[in-house]
């Protein structure tokens, strides 16, 4: 007799309660699979666009050293974004298709990337902010219940680690330079703490895919959990830094073993997530003509892909 789709679910949730992983030639429910496509392929598009705003200081880095370490931090960005997409793939997408998908707009990336790099701070405040947020949402990740995702993560947490070091340490020089350079840090320190809260997406009470997720083990803890953690975690280091964070709420609360903040400006994470931040076209755009540049290079690949397969099969043959 054949499994009912109920049954088939039951057991599907019942090996992820025990704590198995899925891998991709195991049953799914349609659903998991296509969450699995829209949150990894939002990962992998971040990670692809999130190249942009450091790219931009690239040329522009104080020193030798510093070049080498951002180059490598965006090289790293990229091989992400290729673990993610190949994992993406697994699932029964093609990569021309989620290139469409972040192409035409109908695929979601972080709303971080489309804040504008406007000083040379901002590459220390991305290291240690948003690169420190992403290690916070990423490691729950390597324990996400889709084994492709999972193992994805556990390289990529490691270079995250480096890239939060990196970022800090950028800061701390700052920190104890002239003061000019201390206003910079600041500065750089105003603009992105609430963009970098907002990473976490929507509070739980307004989080559309929380609860299913959570009960699929794809995310483990909630937004507002995580959120927590990462504030928990930042501000003691910012302290270290004699900076201050922009929060006149921000206050630890001893009941809770916990700190208070202030209310995050949803109405701008909304704004900014349907494509109206301050730099979301020109991010875009940025990607479609890489894309387009790019045509040649992919039609070479594909040509010499074609001949060794016909030599191959001539050898055969
Ligand atoms: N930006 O129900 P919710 C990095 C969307 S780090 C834009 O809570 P979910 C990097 C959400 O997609 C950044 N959109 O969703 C670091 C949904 O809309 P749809 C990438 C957002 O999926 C340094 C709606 O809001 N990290 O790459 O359960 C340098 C409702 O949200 C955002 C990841 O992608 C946002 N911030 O939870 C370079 C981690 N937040 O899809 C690169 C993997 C929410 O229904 N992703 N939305 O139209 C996740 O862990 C989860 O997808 C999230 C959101 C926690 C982000």
């Amino acid at each position: 007799m054949s499994l009912t789709i109920d049954r088939l679910e039951e057991e599907f949730q019942a090996k992820i309660d025990a704590g198995h992983n899925i891998e991709p030639k195991d049953w799914m429910p349609e659903k998991y699979r296509k969450t699995h496509i829209r949150q990894i392929s939002q990962h992998a598009h971040s990670e692809i666009v999130g190249m942009l705003p450091e790219g931009n200081w690239i040329t522009r880095a104080p020193s030798l050293r510093r070049k080498v370490a951002l180059l490598a931090k965006v090289q790293d960005e990229a091989g992400h974004g290729l673990y993610l997409y190949s994992a993406t793939e697994t699932l029964g997408i093609s990569r021309d298709e989620l290139f469409e998908q972040l192409h035409s707009g109908k695929a979601k990336y972080s709303s971080i990337f489309n804040y504008p790099t406007l000083s040379w701070a901002d590459i220390g405040a991305i290291g240690w902010l948003v690169d420190g947020a992403a290690i916070i949402n990423q490691v729950m990740l390597t324990r996400t219940s889709y084994g492709p995702y999972a193992r994805a993560m556990v390289r990529i947490c490691k270079e995250e680690s480096f890239h939060q070091r990196q970022g800090y340490e950028i800061m701390l020089t700052l920190c104890r330079g002239t003061q000019v350079q201390k206003d910079l840090a600041q500065d750089a320190l105003n603009r992105w703490w609430w963009p970098s809260l907002m990473m976490f997406g929507p509070r739980d009470a307004d989080s559309t895919h929380t609860e299913q997720s959570m009960k699929w083990k794809i995310k483990r803890k909630t937004n507002d959990e995580l959120r927590q953690q990462f504030i928990d975690i930042t501000v003691p280091q910012a302290e270290f830094l004699g900076l201050t964070v922009p929060d006149p709420d921000l206050k630890w609360n001893e009941e809770r073993g916990h700190y208070d903040f202030g209310e995050i400006d949803w109405d701008e994470f909304w704004q900014v997530v349907k494509g109206n931040g301050p730099c979301n076209k020109e991010r875009l755009d940025a990607r479609r003509s890489a894309y387009e540049n790019g045509a040649w290079v992919r039609e070479a690949a594909m040509a010499y892909a074609e001949k060794q397969e016909q030599k191959r099969l001539a050898e055969v043959g």
